[in-house]
């Protein structure tokens, strides 16, 4: 047993755990903002519920390769209403994905149980929210911003680059005292990254959770499955199974995907097997 408490709930993360995408965006980048109404978003959240996610990753800001930015009125408005609705319907861990220390610490007063943030709590006054949330958060590499960051990235060592960046933001969070034990931590696969860039993340996953860190993939039908495989977005589930199995086998512990339920079964098989005797 690894029991890491998310708010009012826990999860045993020596087990995997998949964390379905909720983008409560008009642009998301790959469900096309199917989302945005209360009502649909709802709906997705309990679908995503019973096909066996632990976590739903409520968001609203989309930040795919060139997108738009977004105000923080227009995130709270687009992010709340949906966390408020899902923590008095359902009983389920709801994380939030954003860098605004405003959207943060809304959140929590509303029983969210992660703060999930692609910038690291790089923006001002993030990491002071985070910590006075007491939740646990998740830190992510991203190279650029989202409006730059495909534009060649470029590393002489992509992975010693990636883990020295996240052993920074790791100091940084001890500083306001965010306690080591409440960090995950994610490579940003596709923040920055060419597809040799993703695959060498990938393979090296072993790598971030060695450092004493529960790991977390996203990767869900990005460009780099398309990229790897020549396919369209809506057939890249088998890509993104393969190499989310990949990453699990190497350590990481949380899923953040679309597709539930093809990956909770794939999940449960795997790690059945590492744990048979
Ligand atoms: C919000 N978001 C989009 N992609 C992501 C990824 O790869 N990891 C995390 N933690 N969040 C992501």
């Amino acid at each position: 047993m690894s029991l890491m408490p998310f708010g009012d709930k826990s999860l045993d993360l020596s087990l995997p755990h998949v964390m379905g995408i909720l983008n409560v965006t008009p642009d998301s980048f790959s469900d096309g903002g199917a989302f945005d109404s209360l009502d649909t978003a709802l709906r997705q959240a309990e679908k995503m519920i019973c096909e066996g996610a632990s976590i739903i990753d409520v968001g609203g800001e989309s930040t795919r390769p060139g997108a738009a930015p977004v105000t923080v009125q227009q995130e709270l408005d687009r992010v709340m209403p949906v966390i408020e609705a899902i923590k008095q319907r359902i009983d389920v861990i709801v994380s939030v994905d954003t860098s605004t220390p405003d959207v943060m610490v809304g959140a929590a007063s509303l029983g969210a149980g992660l703060i999930n943030d692609v910038r690291a709590l790089e923006r001002d006054g993030a990491l002071v929210a985070a910590a006075n949330t007491g939740l646990p958060v998740c830190l992510m590499h991203m190279k650029g911003s989202p409006q730059t960051m495909q534009n060649q990235p470029d590393y002489v060592s992509v992975v010693d680059e990636v883990v020295d960046y996240l052993i920074g933001r790791v100091a940084a969070c001890r500083n306001v005292g965010i306690d080591q034990s409440r960090i995950i931590l994610d490579p940003g696969i596709g923040f920055g990254k060419t597809l040799s860039h993703n695959l060498l993340l990938l393979q090296n996953t072993h790598v971030l959770k060695q450092l004493g860190f529960e790991v977390l993939i996203g990767l869900s039908r990005k460009t780099m499955i398309a990229e790897a495989l020549n396919l369209p977005v809506e057939e890249r589930l088998f890509g993104s199974m393969g190499a989310n199995a990949s990453a699990f086998s190497k350590g990481a512990r949380i899923f953040r995907v679309h597709d539930v339920r093809p990956h909770v079964e794939m999940l449960a098989l795997m790690s059945r097997i590492e744990r048979e005797s």
